[in-house]
Order: C-alpha cells, then structure tokens, then sequence
C-alpha cells in the first residue's frame, strides 16, 4: 500500500548508519511499505546519500529552523529537543498508517502485519512493562495529533526527559484500554532483556522479528573484522545478544559499506570495519602516524566532515592500543603507506 510507511530517525551519522542498516532488513525481508528517514539538519551529505539509496523518503526536520508550533515549543522546552524532533512523524499526512523504528533496531523477518494494528500500539517496555517502549510504535500521522503532543509536551515535559516519556504521558491509557494495542515482545526484543530472563529467551527468542539495541552501548559503537566476522573490542554479555550484533555488523559489513565507500571515494572515512594486518607492520609507527596524520588532517574540513563524530587523537590512541584501529577507514594501509612514504622523502 502506498499510504503506509516505516519511518525512522537518525540525527547524527552513527545512527545515520543504524537507519541504514535498519532499511537494508526491513528491504530485504520483502517490506511492500513505503520507507521513510526524518534526519537531524547534521547528518552528512554522504550519509544523505546513502540514506536516499535505501529510503523512498529522506526528510530534514529542523526544529530550530522550522518557525512552527514545533519550535516554539522548543523554546519553551530546550531540553526536550530530540523530542520535538521525533514527533514530526506525526506530520507525515500523505501516510494513513506508519509504523516507527527506532534506528537502533533490526528487521528480522517480515513485519508487514504490524500495520493491521491500531494507533497506538506498542510492545511493553522491559524495564516497566505498564508502559510501552517507543523503540517501535503504530501511529496515524495528523496534524490535529501532533498539536495535541507538542501542547502536551510543553505543559507536562517528559517524566524520563524523552519522547518515551512523552508519548506514555498522552497516551496514558495504553496498560488497561484494549489488550490488542499491545505488540507481542518479540516485535521489540531489548537486548537487555535477554539476559534478565535467559529461560524465557531460550524458549522463544527463536520467535523475534525485532531486535532493539536499547541501552548506551550502539552496534556501531564497536568495531567489526569481515574477514574472520568477528566483533572486535569487548562485547558485553549484557548490553547486548552477539548473535543480534553480528547479524547487524554482517548486514552493515556487507551491503552499507560498500555504499558509503562509493559516497566516500578516495576521502578516508570510519566505516567501524577492520582488517587484521600484521600487527608489527601497524605498531611500527604509532606516534608518527596517528599523530601528525589527524593534525594535518585537521586542517582539511573536508576530512573532518567525512569523519563524522571526531575521534580526539588521545581517544584514537586508546582505541589503537586496544587493537581497534579503524582499518578501513582513518586507519587505513593507504593511509599509514602515504605518512610512512613522506618520512622517507
Ligand atoms: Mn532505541
């Protein structure tokens, strides 16, 4: 139907590259929906890109420039701004039904059926399972409805400082009303959940069609090595399941990489993929490289752009002293071949 959509969200490049990763499935396990990105004024050109590639719809949502109700909401509210920013997908009226994921979740299988279900149906959240997570929600985009969340937002603020909080607060009814606006667990499995209730996973985590990366720790927060699909870096048990994280690094590693380095070309970029090269060959030159390479770098806006959230060179060090360099992207053997060349000059 071309009246429905799964809309998502990204404000920055990290979760840019969550949204993409997230289109990549729902595409791949045959979606007949429509796809739709709300990204941050900040998120890249390249990352745009890429995002147009996968979406039917990338839309800029500036609050700041907007001049609507959503902004003068916001100055009443300057804490609520990613809020504001999310509950633009109320406005999306040439949709009848959509359906939000947060781009911090990956498609499974096919979850077309969600859009049989009514405004506003969620699945429970784990941590207080009388309110719903708003990682992935049915919704009917209208306008009357986004007033009525702005006017609630700036007279009630959020209880958690988020749009879960908001949209529990407006829609308060949600725990008592009517059983079928509650999503089955598996629509929204929170990594976090696996491990408070392991019996339960065992018996029906087979069954889930979304995942969601919930908690501080990304999956693009680590790194990842295609060649021996590994996870590199410390992968907490309890932040999240590795079987998820690897099928979402195997999904990005595969098919958004590729796309990124095609919008990259030549500019370095942090795709978060490694490659194991011989240790000796890279330990060789720490200081020289990685130093000199991001101060003459840092003169270039282009590569800072393409970088994206900058690493400071005291957090690059760390993360190259615990064998992270980003292989593919900063780090690069062109990369480190071109400073080793110019000192032998
Ligand atoms: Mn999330």
């Amino acid at each position: 139907m071309a009246d429905q959509a799964f809309v998502t969200l990204a404000t920055n490049d990290s979760y840019a590259r969550g949204a993409m990763v997230l289109g990549k499935s729902l595409r791949n396990h045959n979606t007949s929906k429509k796809l739709v990105a709300l990204i941050g004024p900040h998120v890249s050109e390249a990352c745009q890109s890429v995002l147009k590639r996968i979406f039917d719809e990338v839309r800029v949502v500036d609050v700041m420039d907007s001049g609507d109700a959503a902004h003068l909401a916001m100055m009443k509210r300057p804490d609520l701004g990613v809020t504001f920013t999310k509950l633009h997908c109320w406005t999306l009226t040439h949709y009848s039904k959509c359906v939000f994921m947060d781009a911090d979740t990956l498609v499974l299988s096919n979850i077309d059926e969600l859009f049989d279900r009514e405004e506003l149906s969620a699945a429970p959240d784990p941590g207080w399972p009388d309110c719903f997570n708003s990682g992935v929600f049915v919704f009917c985009p209208s306008m009357e409805t986004y007033g009525k969340l702005l006017q609630f937002c700036t007279e009630h603020g959020s209880f958690d400082g988020g749009d879960q909080g908001v949209l529990n607060g407006y829609f308060d009814t949600w725990a008592t009303a009517d059983i079928s606006k509650h999503l089955p667990f598996i629509y929204n499995l929170s990594s976090i959940a696996i491990y408070t209730y392991l019996p339960a996973f065992k018996q029906y985590g087979g069954n889930a069609k979304v995942v969601h990366f919930l908690g501080k720790t990304k999956p693009w927060s680590y790194t990842f090595d295609p060649k021996a699909k590994q996870i590199a870096g410390s992968v907490h048990e309890a932040t999240s399941h590795p079987t998820f994280l690897l099928d979402w690094w195997t999904l990005y590693s595969s098919t958004v990489v590729p796309m990124l380095q095609e919008q990259y070309g030549d500019q370095p970029f942090q795709s978060g993929c490694v490659e194991s090269l011989p240790i000796h060959l890279i330990k060789i030159q720490y200081s020289e490289v990685v130093t000199c390479e991001s101060q003459q770098f840092a003169s270039q806006s282009s590569y800072a752009q393409a970088l994206g959230p900058q690493l400071s060179s005291e957090e690059r060090k760390q993360k190259w002293e615990q064998g992270q360099a980003d292989y593919m992207g900063m780090d690069s053997f062109d990369n480190i071949k071109r400073k080793l060349d110019s000192f032998l000059k």
